[in-house]
């Protein structure tokens, strides 16, 4: 049954795998290449085409900007399936933007890191891997430089995001009273998304709008971090943004380390990285909830929601075994009923919750990944098993799918997952969970 399921799991990979050096996370859907998406599709396809990961991380790093930054879209083809696509974004207005490639003004969780340190693990010859980690970790070393000198105005050691769509977690009930704060237009405007995917299951107009005019305040001053710091009214220290950061940072120092002769680079690393992990754990965690939480820069306060990025600190070795056994608690009090799939992306116990819409409920497989990967490193066996073994049951459930919805029984027939169908990481990350 397995190898039948990683057969199928490879044919949608290479499917999505395009000429230019890059997978695209779903046919018709998202039709570029994603910053993080690129990330855990190099893991899947470590595992039986080195040369295609190491292309997809190669041509990712190739569209790094001057300063360091590393978009989160970067649009190879002209394609008008996707909106907002090259000419809305307009990432020429930066001074130090690609002038190869056409992209994003913002970012995505800086997982590129620790996907190194994965490549390496799946590799069989280590010397060839670690010959490409040489020529590569430098841009992921600059790309982190480029989030302590520009993300961190009040050098707490987490980074900011401005845009919902710079955490990967894109309309989750978590940002629902910022967009309280704010009045956009109404914008006008046409959908692609919603002529793939059951308006029901992706983000409201309203939201869009938000979304857009997010990105026109960073246009309006050409993207400059400084000034969205001043004035972008979402400015957020997003728990599962800066725990991907911290994992990444440890597996460059280990890295380098197996490199040799970059102790400055080690030195720097770890001064960060004991910033970070300290204000992280001085700031985000919510005693009263038992989780972490997201911060509200803008209007200073926290935010007080527990959503499936409230658990993944454990992947990144943040809490202690204290904390981390809190965590555990909540997590199966919450989300881990007898009559769900570990792990709905936002708390089946509050009001806003939707298990079928996006990020507001449904379970995703790369946080999945995450989730089991950093259980099993604390030790918590047995639930890093079931979310194994829940997502595996997912996949066979409904196919390579985008989302899924958490409840065993839907009181629904004909069962299919959310979102996207073809969807890269699903199949990617079902590879590495079950090699
Ligand atoms: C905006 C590509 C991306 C993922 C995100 C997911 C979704 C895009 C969209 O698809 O976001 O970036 O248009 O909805 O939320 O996590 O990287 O798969």
């Amino acid at each position: 049954m397995n190898e039948n399921l990683i057969d199928r799991a490879i044919d949608v990979l290479d499917a999505n795998f395009q000429e230019g050096g890059f997978t695209i996370p779903s046919k018709g859907l998202y039709p570029f290449q994603w910053k993080w998406d690129s990330g855990f599709i190099a893991i899947g396809l470590a595992h039986y085409n080195i040369e295609h990961a190491k292309t997809e991380i190669k041509t990712l790093l190739d569209a790094q900007w001057q300063n360091g930054f590393i978009p989160h879209i970067v649009f190879h083809s002209e394609n008008d399936s996707y909106f907002p696509g090259a000419d809305f974004h307009r990432s020429e207005l930066h001074p130090y933007s690609s002038k190869k490639y056409r992209s994003t003004g913002m970012t995505q969780p800086p997982v590129t890191g620790f996907v190194l340190q994965e490549m390496y693990r799946i590799a069989e010859d280590k010397v060839d891997m670690l010959n490409f980690i040489e020529d590569s970790i430098d841009k992921v070393y600059q790309n982190h430089a480029y989030f302590y000198a520009n993300r961190d105005p009040q050098n707490e050691g987490l980074m900011f995001i401005y845009h919902n769509w710079e955490s990967g977690t894109d309309n989750s009930p978590v940002w629902d009273d910022i967009w309280e704060t704010m009045n956009p237009p109404e914008y006008e405007f046409e959908r692609k998304d919603t002529t793939h995917v059951d308006a029901a299951q992706r983000p409201s107009k309203r939201e869009y709008d938000h979304y857009l005019y997010l990105i026109d305040i960073a246009k309006e001053h050409h993207y400059d971090d400084a000034r969205i710091a001043e004035l972008s009214p979402f400015l957020v220290q997003d728990p599962l943004f800066n725990a991907m950061l911290i994992k990444s940072n440890q597996a460059l120092i280990d890295l380098y380390g197996l490199i040799g002769g970059k102790e400055i680079e080690i030195t720097i690393l770890k001064k960060w990285q004991k910033k970070s992990i300290d204000g992280f754990n001085n700031k985000l965690f919510d005693e009263e909830l038992g989780a972490y939480v997201h911060y509200d820069l803008r209007n200073n306060r926290p935010i007080r929601f527990v959503s499936s990025s409230s658990f993944s600190p454990l992947f990144a070795g943040i809490p202690n075994q204290k904390r981390a056994k809190i965590l555990v608690e909540t997590m199966l009090d919450k989300f881990g009923g007898d009559d769900k799939y570990l792990c709905a992306s936002f708390d089946p116990t509050n009001e806003r919750y939707d298990p079928r819409k996006y990020w507001r409920g449904p379970v995703w497989i790369n946080m999945n990944w995450l989730l089991y990967n950093g259980l099993k490193d604390y030790g918590f066996t047995e639930v890093a098993e079931r979310v194994k073994s829940d997502s595996v049951a997912l996949i066979e459930r409904d196919g390579f799918f985008e989302y899924f919805d958490c409840r065993k029984d839907t009181g629904e027939t004909n069962r299919v997952g959310y979102g996207g169908g073809d969807f890269s990481w699903s199949a990617a990350l079902l590879i590495d969970l079950l090699k």
